[in-house]
């Protein structure tokens, strides 16, 4: 975005090298972490509480709450463990942050652990980025030879452990308490909450678990202070946060900006949509989050502007698409995707993702028949709200939104099968 303000996180990107200690450290690079060493862990907590810092992996809970959860009475050790595991479909910006300038990632993970009092830190990162697993422990291995990890940090007697952890690559790890779950040696599967992490995560012991870049946030804010965070975003959605933009747009990519920016000015920034070719629907969040349409390009894109549309700002994948396609093909996709991804372990979401895929290929191949659509709304209905994690409320989110905006298409002919429309294409397609 061309406001002065931003970019923060993705500054460096462009530097080929930005990921090495001795350039980080030539932009400033863990003087946040000195600032915050001298002062209290109280008071780097206030401050993020002041900023209005906001969890970027999808729900928006506000970080110091967060923080603050964590019980300073309890005698078990505490934990912080990054959610590296971006795998929502259509996100991309803890990838590249990672890739580009894992220090800001570890110096925000140090400053967060002295915060809430915590001695090991973990990154749990997808296990098929093994590029980017080799960067962060790169980017650990240099911090702890300078000094800003392991003991006695830059001589102020406070020690921390940072541990990058590979997952073996499910999406439900990336709900927090599968995460825990995996991290702990088990197949990862989500508990009941309450309790939260916060009271009992890792090892039943007090964890607080943040997204990459919620915690790549922080140095910038303990550097530049709470007021010069609050500055930017909109009256509860404060600071900058990276978009990606994907599907039918001229440039694809991660474009950081003010929370509260329209996917209008973000468009503007891509080149807008391709050639010829019109928005037809998009995702605020991913595929977890319910489709918006060209009626929604001038809505804020902060946490209250998309629940007010009925939304959720989620990841921030924003994933775009236009007139030629087809929202019955598009929905059968992202539930195969959920059913494939289910842990299995509820049986609305095990079971319901299943039929929904059966009946949506009906759909798909022009052989649904009338009182379909209601049967579709109906097992939606019996997944959404009746499992354990988001994972099944997601899923029926992208269904019933899009069915909200284009039941004509559900209903009539537009789930016209795929080498019909292109019947030189089927070999490439099969
Ligand atoms: C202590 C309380 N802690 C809430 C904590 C809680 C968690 C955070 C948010 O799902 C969403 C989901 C996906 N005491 C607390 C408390 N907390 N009350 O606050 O909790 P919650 O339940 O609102 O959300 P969640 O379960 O963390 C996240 C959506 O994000 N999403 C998914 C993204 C997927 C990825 C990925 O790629 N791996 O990020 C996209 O939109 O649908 O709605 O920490 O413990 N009283």
């Amino acid at each position: 975005m061309t406001d002065e303000l931003t970019p923060v996180l993705t500054a460096n990107w462009a530097d080929e090298r930005a990921w090495k200690l001795t350039n980080y450290e030539r932009r400033g690079g863990y003087q946040a972490l000195r600032k915050a060493l001298s002062t209290t862990p109280a008071d780097v907590m206030e401050l993020v509480k002041d900023s209005g810092l906001r969890g970027r992996g999808g729900a928006g809970f506000p970080t110091g709450m967060k923080w603050s959860f964590v019980p300073k009475d309890n005698p078990n050790p505490k934990y912080l463990v990054v959610n590296a595991d971006e795998s929502e479909p259509g996100t991309c910006k803890d990838m590249p942050l990672m890739m580009a300038s894992p220090h800001t990632l570890v110096e925000g993970v140090i400053i967060a652990s002295y915060a809430i009092g915590c001695r090991y830190a973990f990154i749990y990162c997808r296990g098929e980025v093994l590029h980017i697993i080799r960067r962060l422990q790169q980017a650990v291995r240099e911090a702890y030879s300078a000094g800003y990890a392991g003991k006695n940090i830059l001589g102020s007697g406070y020690d921390v452990e940072v541990v990058v952890h590979a997952g073996a690559g499910a999406y439900i790890c990336g709900e927090e308490t599968a995460l825990l779950d995996s991290l702990e040696g088990r197949r990862g599967q989500p508990r009941l909450r309450p309790p939260f992490p916060a009271v009992a995560g890792l090892y039943a012991s007090p964890t607080v678990v943040n997204n990459v870049e919620t915690i790549a946030s922080v140095p910038s804010i303990i550097d530049r202070g709470a007021a010069w965070f609050a500055s930017m975003g909109t009256e509860k959605s404060k600071g900058m946060t990276i978009y990606s933009l994907s599907g039918h747009v001229k440039r694809p990519g991660q474009f950081e900006a003010p929370l509260g920016v329209t996917l209008r000015q973000l468009l503007e920034l891509s080149g807008g949509m391709r050639e010829g070719h019109e928005l037809k629907f998009w995702t605020p969040g991913g595929s977890s989050t319910p489709i918006l349409t060209a009626e929604h390009l001038d809505l804020p894109l902060d946490y209250e502007g998309m629940a007010a549309a009925g939304t959720m700002l989620g990841t921030k994948a924003l994933q775009c698409f236009d007139e030629t396609t087809s929202v019955v093909r598009t929905t059968l996709r992202w539930i195969e995707f959920y059913k494939h991804e289910s842990c299995g372990k509820c049986t609305p979401c095990r079971e319901g993702n299943w039929w929904l895929v059966q009946l949506l290929k009906k759909f798909e191949a022009g052989q649904a028949q009338q009182g379909d659509v209601e049967k579709l709304l109906d097992i939606a209905d019996d997944i959404g709200g009746r499992s354990f994690c988001a994972l099944a409320d997601g899923a029926v989110a992208c269904l019933t939104s899009a069915i909200k905006h284009f039941r004509d298409e559900f209903e009539q002919g537009m789930h016209i099968p795929a080498w019909e429309l292109f019947p030189y294409e089927r070999s490439a397609l099969f």
